[in-house]
């Protein structure tokens, strides 16, 4: 996984998908934690025409603002305790339509850009958000946390498509998380993913309370 550890205008990963003409259809899946309460980028593809040609902005608990070639979509979710969360969007040029769901559970999308495609120039990035074709970073939308396992497809995913994605039985074709292309700007840290937030918290929580049950045991035995 990535892992950016202070607020920053500068600290990036690249990505290097593998496109070879205009995308009319998308898909992307990625894993995210992050302690922050402010708004920040889950990811930020622009291109030479349009700055905000693919993003999705996630305003904690609840909000996310998804831009399809500058068309904005808000979408609603029911916020989701503090822990690593699986995201998805998909977009068909077709109809316009944007699917979304957050920990394999869909939400009510919206229409985007119907009719437009998404130019082979998009300059993919984690962890800032773009205001010009690749910089106008801010650090104030900047990611501070974790990212993994960061999936795109050239195609609309299906309900099913997406739980095999979080059981991890399907992988991107124009990006795939197990062969990864990409390039780090500034502080980011590759680390293996771990489940500390929510493994750990429970065996630590476990030996507290053993720890505390013995030391009520020795006051009732002392007295
Ligand atoms: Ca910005």
């Amino acid at each position: 996984m990535f892992f950016f550890p202070k607020e920053t205008s500068t600290a990036r990963v690249i990505l290097r998908p593998t496109i070879t003409k205009p995308l009319q259809k998308v898909s992307i899946c990625l894993r995210t934690f992050s302690e922050l309460s402010r708004g920040y980028a889950l990811l930020s593809g622009a291109t030479s025409k349009y700055f905000e040609a693919f993003l999705i902005m996630f305003y904690p608990p609840d909000s996310h603002n998804v831009y399809i070639n500058n068309g904005l979509v808000v979408i609603k979710t029911t916020p989701e305790p503090l822990d690593w969360r699986h995201t998805c969007m998909t977009w068909d040029s077709d109809t316009g339509l944007v699917q979304f769901w957050v920990n394999g559970n869909p939400y009510p999308g919206g229409f985007s850009s119907k009719g437009s495609s998404i130019t082979t120039d998009i300059i993919l990035i984690l962890g800032q958000e773009q205001d010009s074709f690749g910089g106008g970073f801010d650090a104030k939308q900047s990611l501070v946390g974790e990212i993994s396992d960061i999936h795109m497809w050239d195609y609309v995913l299906t309900q099913e498509d997406i739980q095999k994605v979080l059981s991890g039985d399907l992988h991107g074709n124009i990006i795939n998380w197990k062969s990864l292309l990409y390039e780090i700007k500034g502080e980011v840290l590759v680390q293996p993913k771990n489940l500390r937030k929510s493994f750990l918290l429970i065996i630590y929580t476990l030996i507290i309370k053993i720890l505390q049950r013995s030391v009520q045991n020795m006051v009732i035995y002392l007295s």
